[in-house]
């Protein structure tokens, strides 16, 4: 259930699992829904797709779920919605991430995460804005995660938790979406902390150690995806070049606009993708 007092996450001795589990319980018992098959995490200028993948049975303020926010804390609530789609299959789709940058700690950014492998879910699609480091790349475009960088400096791993990494973005999954759209580019994502946005030299180093996307989000997701034994497809929506690549200084503003003009070719291209999943 909610919590008024603060969120169970916050207290150290907890288990993580055991509150994810507690929070897949409060899903089925919302939703009615005993398994949930897909888990779509929607990042800036991908919202429009949870209209397009089938029908919405219930919609959930994120407060009604263990662990999902602390009221006291929060300024807006997200929701969580369930999804039938045409072929019968069960989207959960979660429309809260809590970025790290928040403050609150790697195991609050990643319990959707695990919320969502307890539901029963099989397959993590996770969808964010970034800033885009190839040239060849123009803001609006959607690409395809790869491989990340985790410059974060964190992990959602505790203690001597050794998960293997290959193969973290499915190869089998990007294919497919592949299927739906043959031009997808794709590249390795890097995650820096924010929230502030790169330096050009930050993003030169990027660069030259192998990345082609900036953003705040994904990595640690990816990385508790992965151990909660989740396959994944990670797509990035380009808002912006990143620093130092496009010559004009980075604003939100044009972010939230690149999001919102993308928004109706990228969700529709989402929407297909899930549906062949
Ligand atoms: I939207 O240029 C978005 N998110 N790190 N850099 C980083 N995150 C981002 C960017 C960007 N654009």
């Amino acid at each position: 259930m909610s919590d008024t007092i603060g969120n169970p996450l916050d207290d150290p001795s907890a288990d993580p699992f055991e509150i994810a589990a507690a929070a897949a319980a409060d899903i089925a018992r919302l939703t009615g829904v005993e398994r949930h098959d897909i888990a779509l995490t929607l990042g800036s200028g991908w919202g429009k797709a949870a209209d397009l993948i089938g029908e919405t049975t219930v919609t959930i303020p994120a407060t009604e779920v263990t662990g999902f926010s602390s009221p006291a804390l929060e300024g807006h609530v997200g929701t969580l919605r369930s999804i039938l789609t045409p072929k019968g299959r069960r989207v959960l789709v979660i429309g809260a991430r809590t970025h790290y940058y928040e403050g609150h700690g790697v195991r609050r950014v990643v319990h959707s995460v695990r919320t969502v492998a307890a539901t029963g879910a099989r397959t993590m699609v996770l969808t964010n804005g970034a800033g885009g480091i190839k040239h060849t790349w123009s803001p609006g475009q959607p690409v395809l995660i790869s491989d990340h960088i985790n410059l974060s400096g964190d992990s959602p791993l505790e203690g001597a938790t050794f998960i293997d990494l290959t193969d973290l973005y499915s190869i089998r999954l990007r294919d497919l979406a592949r299927t739906i759209d043959p031009s997808l580019d794709e590249g390795v994502y890097c995650q820096f902390r924010g929230p502030q946005y790169e330096t050009p030299a930050e993003v030169r180093m990027a660069k030259t150690i192998g990345g082609h996307i900036v953003g705040m989000s994904t990595a640690l997701e990816a990385i508790a995806a992965r151990q909660a034994g989740l396959e994944i497809l990670g797509f990035s929506l380009i808002t912006n070049m990143a620093a130092g690549i496009q010559t004009t200084p980075l604003s939100h503003q044009e972010v939230i606009e690149a999001g919102r003009d993308a928004e109706p070719v990228i969700s529709s291209l989402l929407a297909r993708v899930v549906g062949a999943l």
